[in-house]
């Protein structure tokens, strides 16, 4: 096969990695009273890979729950729980329902709730984790969708002066 194949093949693998997204929860209102997070969350697709970004201020937390804590506002048994920071990064780890909520009381019935719905990775690439829960949030991981972006910037680059150079 020639270079230029080969490298039209590698680019190809790699593409997909490109769109690897991280979301700032809220966007710029962050993780804060009064947003309505389940508007926020319409109309976007999350993927295995992707990274939310939480924003907050010292008297909220995000603490990740299962449905029915969810469903009652009841933060007393998270399976995670993340303060202190004025940000927490959540690496999408699994396909399936991540539910979120704020522990301090009031703010979740105050609507400090969020459910995202996570499809799986647009490419096998993605599928990270040896780990099975969803949402590690470790610190070593927290820059992986970036990396995992600039890795596919440096392809397509190379593919490009490739180009140009022949
Ligand atoms: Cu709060």
């Amino acid at each position: 096969m020639s270079t230029a194949t080969a490298a039209l093949l590698l680019l190809l693998a790699a593409v997909p990695a490109v769109f690897a997204v991280t979301f700032q929860v809220g966007d710029t209102a962050g993780w804060n009273n009064g947003v309505n997070y389940t508007t926020w969350v319409n109309g976007k697709i999350f993927r295995v890979g992707d990274t939310l970004e939480f924003k907050y201020g010292p008297s909220h937390s995000v603490s990740v729950v299962d449905k029915p804590d969810y469903d009652n506002c009841d933060g007393s048994r998270p399976t995670q729980s993340f303060s202190g920071g004025r940000e927490t990064k959540i690496r999408l780890r699994s396909v399936g329902t991540m539910h979120f909520l704020c522990p301090t009381p009031g703010h979740c019935l105050g609507g400090m709730k969020l459910a995202v719905p996570i499809l799986a990775a647009a490419s096998p690439m993605h599928s990270p984790s040896p780990s099975p829960s969803p949402g590690n949030a470790e610190n070593a991981r927290n820059t992986a969708s970036k990396r995992v972006m600039s890795y596919g910037n440096i392809v397509v680059t190379m593919v490009l002066m490739y180009g140009v150079m022949r």
